[in-house]
């Protein structure tokens, strides 16, 4: 029997690995894209055509076009990936980000109850709940939750409503709190992207210098194809359960910067302290990296380092990409692209 997914987000950079790995194990898939005024499915050009997968236009504040998704596909598994997922953005678009992040996941819900509730339901849940308040690291599936923003908190409704919907109906629905997780699909606008990308342009001298926020936040970033592994076998269990997906492994951003500039064979040396510093090409002198005040948050989670034994026993998930490749898969894709 070809198990039938639908997964949300799927334009994004999850949903594509994610669409992916479950056409390579013979799934229907059914994603659903936003209405744009502009083409915006540039991360599923590869399998946009494929045998097994289809799109359909939907949208997360609309309960009635979610009802109508479930209905249509019979979904044997519901991946919950849309969101605004953009915590710097979310102070910008507060009550948007509440309403599509968090009220959407009991939408989404609440369809599944009424119309399939035996589909097992992935909710993309977050170490942006942790919030890294009280500084309690590492952060595992036991650590109490803080979160630090609007997104925050709108993905700390949504994971408690998914746990809600499991006690109170007895529907398989899952939380992955995943640690960030990035790849050369991720969004500009997030810091590693933004980073490489500059590293790349810089190169090709389509660019003269980066300007990033807090340098010393420190993030435990994996790859993303890692973990959209790890959300699949988090829906294969016996029971449904809540995972920590992590490195456990922590770099502050500015060895970010200082690895992807390494990559493209500059050396990055600091001076200047706050708003002052400033990251300079060890050999020219020239200023590559400066800090401005508008890339800061009104509130930050300064440290998040997550521990995945649970998954790793549980579900067998190891994460595959170090650090170091990590970057360097990133930087290599920006560079091929300008040079
Ligand atoms: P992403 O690249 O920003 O993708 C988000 C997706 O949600 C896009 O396809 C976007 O569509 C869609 N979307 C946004 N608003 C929507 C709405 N109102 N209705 C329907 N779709 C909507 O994010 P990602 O990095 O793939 O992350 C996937 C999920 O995991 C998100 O829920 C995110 O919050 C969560 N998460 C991510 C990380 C991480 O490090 N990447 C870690 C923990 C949790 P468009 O393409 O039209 O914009
Ligand atoms: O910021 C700092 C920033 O926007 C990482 C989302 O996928 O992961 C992501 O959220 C850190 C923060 O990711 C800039 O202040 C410095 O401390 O790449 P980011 P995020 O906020 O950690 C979690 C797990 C999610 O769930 C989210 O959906 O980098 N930083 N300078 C900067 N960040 C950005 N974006 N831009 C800067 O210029």
């Amino acid at each position: 029997m070809t198990k039938r997914a639908l997964v949300t987000g799927v334009t994004g950079q999850d949903g594509s690995y994610l669409a992916e790995l479950l056409l390579d194990k013979g799934y229907e898939v059914h994603g659903v894209q936003r209405r744009h005024s502009t083409i915006c499915t540039e991360r599923i050009e590869n399998i946009l055509g494929a045998k097994n997968f289809y799109l359909h236009y939907g949208d997360l504040s609309d309960s009635c076009n979610l009802a109508n998704l479930v209905r249509e596909t019979q979904p044997d598994e519901i991946y919950n990936l849309a969101a605004q997922s953009h915590v710097g953005i979310s102070f910008e678009v507060p009550e948007y980000t509440a309403e599509v992040t968090g009220v959407g996941t009991i939408k989404f819900l609440e369809a599944v109850r009424q119309v399939k509730p035996d589909a097992k339901f992935y909710q993309a849940s977050t170490s942006e709940l942790f919030g890294g308040i009280p500084e309690t690291a590492p952060q595992s599936e036991t650590t109490p939750f803080h979160p630090r923003s609007p997104y925050g908190a709108a993905k700390l409704y949504a994971y408690w409503i998914t746990v809600n919907y499991r006690e109170a109906y007895g529907i398989f629905a899952c939380n992955g709190i995943l640690f960030n997780h990035e790849s050369p699909r991720r969004g500009v606008e997030f810091v590693t992207r933004k980073i490489t990308l500059a590293v790349a342009k810089i190169i090709s001298g389509k660019q003269e210098k980066l300007s990033l926020g807090n340098l010393n936040a420190k993030r435990d970033w994996g790859f993303a194809g890692d973990y959209v592994q790890g959300m699949w076998l988090i829906l294969q269990r016996g029971k449904p359960d809540d995972y920590v997906l992590a490195t456990g492994e922590t770099h502050t951003v500015r060895e970010f910067v200082e690895a992807a500039f390494r990559e493209a064979g500059i050396e990055i040396k600091w001076r200047g302290a706050g708003l002052d510093e400033k990251g300079f090409d060890a050999k020219t002198g020239k200023v590559l990296v400066d800090v401005d005040a508008k890339y800061f948050r009104p509130a930050e989670v300064d440290l998040l380092l997550g521990d995945p034994a649970k998954a790793e026993r549980e579900l067998g998930w190891r994460r595959r990409v170090t650090f170091a490749e990590l970057v360097k898969i990133m930087v290599a894709a920006d560079l091929e692209k300008f040079i």
